[in-house]
């Protein structure tokens, strides 16, 4: 993608809400001639509204957005003067009526009047840029528009704002006056360093090293707030998954009958539990089949268990067990995987009174009993452990964890440098490499390519 970085001089303009019929749509303009651009083709009504270079900073017009002399819509304009905005250049954001016409003349006329049409994430892209938040802030109004669940929205909003930033800079500090010790040392060769000395730098990199492997920790949980975990229900016709799906979600999505092999195609709709995205599969009964739809289908249950991340077992507990189904699922090596017992408000069937090698999950899709009990165990499958307030402060991305990693293998060469004595040089260059890769993480270094990977990944208008 052409990405105009160094043209920042020029005016970008966009919609800013979705496509489509609704109450209000946003259409944002930002730069230097963005006040000028609206004061063009903005008519103010009534004796308190002024065109927006005119008019004073955060406040909101009212007027008409005109077009050659005729009205294209009445509008709302919102003006803020820079620096106090989210680019830190001048921005104004005009409300218009919903709808796809009225939002998109009005954009028209802007680019007519000079502005240009912005890329996804370009007004983000300015803020950082211009040193109104880093880029873990950046990514996290991502995170922000991206999430799915509370515990998501939490760990987004603690990242936005700058919690992460924080320790991350904290510890490029440390690795700083680490730097500049051992450059001090390089300078005065003649001067060696002493035990002492070495201990204490040798210290003072665990302590930063351990604060790495704190922040590292947090990766996965990080990987699954962002993405969810992909969960597939599975077991024979009418053991009830579509029903265990329903009660999940908490509303009908898919369709329960007495009838075997009821679903054919897989179904998949995510739901919060205990605050973690899962996206939950709903398949097709697993069974001898002669029905070419439903073998289709059959095949797709088994390439969904196969995608899975976790896979809840569901069997009906008023018939007899098959021992296949967890043969078969015990030959998967799945790390994760849940047995669900269905129907307790049934008599159960007296072949899984035996079965004591599982831990089985009772549960009553039909009375909801033990669908609480039944949420804990998803999360304490999916998380290792609680989920701690200052976790969901630092939650790292992929992209965070990977220059951490670089990071803490510089690191550890320079530890082993220290202790055995090397070539001091030689620790300073590992040093400005682990510094290097930490400052990549809040934007202190970056690449046009980096950039644009993380910003084209962004909404339209934000
Ligand atoms: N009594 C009782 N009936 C249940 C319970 N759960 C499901 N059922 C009934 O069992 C039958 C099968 O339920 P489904 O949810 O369609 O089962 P399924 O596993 O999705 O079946 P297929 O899609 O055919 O593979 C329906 O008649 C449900 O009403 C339960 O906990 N108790
Ligand atoms: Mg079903």
């Amino acid at each position: 993608m052409d990405r105009p970085h160094q043209t920042i001089n020029d005016t970008i303009a966009a919609i800013a809400t979705p496509m489509g019929e609704a109450g209000l749509a946003v259409i944002r303009v930002s730069g230097k001639q963005a006040l000028h651009i609206v004061d063009a083709v903005f008519a103010p009504i009534g004796k308190s509204s002024l065109k927006p270079s005119l008019a004073s900073t955060h406040t909101i017009q009212y007027g008409r957005i005109e077009q050659d002399g005729k009205t294209v819509d009445e509008v709302m304009v919102s003006v803020f003067k820079a620096p106090r905005t989210f680019t830190r250049e001048d921005v104004v954001e005009i409300s218009t009526h919903g709808g796809t016409l009225p939002a998109k003349m009005v954009l028209d006329t802007l680019l007519e009047k000079g502005a240009r049409l912005a890329e996804p994430g370009e007004f983000t892209l300015r803020a950082f840029l211009n040193g109104r938040i880093d880029l873990t802030q950046a990514e996290a109004v991502a995170d922000v528009i991206h999430s799915r669940t509370e515990l998501a929205l939490t760990a987004a909003n603690e990242q936005l704002a700058g919690k992460l930033s924080q320790r991350i800079r904290e510890l490029r500090n440390q690795l700083m006056s680490l730097l500049a010790h051992i450059e001090a040392h390089i300078d005065f060769p003649d001067e060696d360093i002493s035990p002492d000395t070495r201990t204490q730098m040798v210290d003072r990199l665990q302590f930063s090293l351990d604060f790495m492997s704190r922040l590292l920790a947090t990766a996965r949980e990080g990987r699954i707030l962002r993405r969810g975990i992909r969960a597939a229900i599975v077991g024979r016709p009418n053991a009830g998954k579509s029903s265990l799906l329903n009660q999940l979600l908490g509303h009908d999505r898919a369709i329960v009958s007495h009838v075997e092999g009821t679903t054919r195609d897989t179904i998949e709709e995510t739901a919060s539990i205990r605050g973690i995205p899962i996206i939950f599969i709903d398949t097709a009964g697993l069974r001898e089949s002669s029905d070419v739809i439903e073998q289709e289908g059959i095949r797709r249950s088994r390439k969904s268990i196969e995608q899975a991340e976790l896979v809840l077992h569901v069997v009906d507990g008023t018939a007899a067990l098959h021992e296949e189904d967890l043969a078969f699922l015990d030959k998967q090596h799945l790390k994760a995987c849940l047995h669900i017992l269905n129907k307790s408000d049934l008599e159960s069937h007296p072949s899984l009174r035996e079965e004591k090698k599982h831990a089985w999950i009772e549960v009553s899709c039909e009375t909801g009993a033990g669908l609480e009990p039944l949420k804990d165990a998803i999360r304490d499958k999916v998380w290792s452990g609680e989920i701690s307030a200052e976790m969901l402060e630092v939650m790292i991305n992929s992209r965070h964890q990977d220059a951490l990693s670089r990071s803490k293998t510089a690191l550890e060469t320079v530890r082993t440098g220290l202790e055995n004595d090397l070539e001091l040089e030689l620790m300073a260059m590992d040093l400005r490499i682990a510094v290097g890769a930490i400052g990549e993480i809040v934007g202190e270094t970056t690449t046009e390519d980096l950039l644009d990977s993380i910003f084209s990944q962004f909404c339209l208008g934000k």
